[in-house]
């Protein structure tokens, strides 16, 4: 008997084990792409030259592949160097488009580089110089033809050096007028070209310029409501980037999510106030991120899980296989966090004694009429009644720090 409960517990744990490491094993099917700029990252910052060997594009894709990842997502230049000939980039696409191939990953998203080149040092779409603003939009319509070339859907438009040091230098207004001509430029030139690809346009606050127009994503969502085709253009808003301007990046995702603009994400960590650090998903802010998580797979969102972050400059090429791994297994283990969240009956029990529902009172209050206007004015709220109870955030929020501390 002895020996059959040991071994029975024994089988019992046995097999919770390798039910929570194939939960925690990332797969294609849980969509988590990396930019090749992300595990390519070889360490360098302005205090430092790179501690790390230059990865190529090829090996980035097995290793990825390896690891569990859907895909890679790239800028142009991540692949095909600044300034390479026609017949350089041929070569350079078909063995990367065969690493694809043999690995099965996917590039969802493509980006232009319109930030490392000295030339975009005063902007590129928001440049003073239209030269620079021309040139911008010819190389951003060659980074497309690459995106789709190489099957992306979603093309992100991160303005890195669209900003200013010296409000002086630039008629305000302009900068808004020129950053729309550029995306409603190319936004036709995707419809004449008929190619199945969206634009997601992401935000920063600033770095590398002292400012960045268009500072977080509700400006963003803001300004393409003022484009020609709306209805192509969402956002890709970055953890690290809403978090730098001291937001509550859930927030704001959940705004694009609700106006059906929430067309890609970046995903990683940050400390609110500090230069954009682009931290391993999760390895910051346990309870944002496990909320983000639980947003996502609540509302099944069919994006990709894109981490665009990069490993300390204290890493070999070792920890930077670690910093990926890390990214996904995270997301992984909140995911299964936010089941056990959506199934624990106690916090369960708290948020159905808070989200009550009144559904008279919302019909009313949900579409104007004389009606309705008048039903509400002959209603006795009783404010000081309804305003004795609390509502147990307290507990609701203790139960689920419990739960993240794994002791629920
Ligand atoms: C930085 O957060 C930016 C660039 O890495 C890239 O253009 C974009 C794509 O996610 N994010
Ligand atoms: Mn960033
Ligand atoms: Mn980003």
């Amino acid at each position: 008997m002895f020996v059959l409960r040991c071994f029975g517990y024994l089988t019992v744990n046995y097999w919770e084990e390798i039910i929570m490491s194939n939960l925690l094993q990332p797969k294609p099917e849980d969509q988590f792409t990396f930019g090749l700029w992300t595990v390519g990252n070889p360490g360098r910052d302005p205090f430092g030259d790179q501690v790390r060997p230059i990865i190529k594009p090829t090996y980035s894709v097995q290793k990825l592949s390896q690891l569990g990842a859907y895909g890679v997502n790239l800028h142009d230049n991540d692949l095909v160097p600044f300034g390479s000939s026609a017949r350089e980039q041929d070569q350079i696409v078909k063995e990367f488009k065969q690493a694809l191939d043999d690995c099965n990953m996917k590039v969802p998203m493509a980006t232009t580089n319109l930030f490392f080149h000295p030339v975009f040092r005063d902007g590129a779409f928001t440049s003073n110089n239209p030269k620079v603003r021309a040139f911008a939009l010819q190389k951003t319509v060659r980074s497309i033809d690459l995106g789709v070339e190489l099957g992306a859907k979603i093309y992100v438009f991160w303005g890195g050096r669209e900003g200013a040091e010296v409000d002086a230098s630039k008629n305000g207004p302009d900068t808004v007028k020129w950053f729309r001509e550029s995306i409603n430029f190319l936004a036709e030139y995707v419809v004449d070209q008929g190619y199945d690809l969206k634009f997601a346009l992401e935000a920063k606050p600033n770095e590398p310029r002292a400012d960045i127009y268009m500072p977080t994503t509700g400006h963003m969502l803001h300004f393409i409501e003022t484009l020609d085709r709306p209805e192509m253009v969402g956002v890709n808003p970055e953890f690290a980037h809403e978090t730098m301007a001291g937001l509550n990046f859930l927030h704001g995702v959940i705004q694009a999510y609700e106006s059906g603009k929430l067309f890609h994400i970046d995903l990683n960590d940050q400390k609110m106030g500090r230069f954009d650090q682009d931290l391993r998903f999760g390895s910051e802010s346990i309870k944002a991120a496990f909320f983000l998580v639980k947003f996502l797979e609540d509302m099944q969102w069919p994006g990709m899980r894109h981490f665009d972050a990069h490993a300390y400059r204290t890493e070999d090429e070792q920890g930077v296989w670690d910093f990926a791994a890390g990214c996904m297994r995270t997301y992984l283990i909140l995911k299964d966090k936010a089941r056990q969240f959506n199934e624990d009956p106690e916090i369960q029990g708290l948020l159905s004694e808070n989200q009550q529902r009144d559904e008279s009172l919302e019909r009313i209050v949900a579409t104007y009429s004389n009606g309705n206007v008048e039903a509400l004015q002959a209603i006795d709220f009783q404010p000081d009644k309804i305003a004795e109870k609390g509502h147990s955030y307290e507990k609701l929020d203790q139960l689920t720090v419990e739960l993240l501390l794994g002791v629920r």
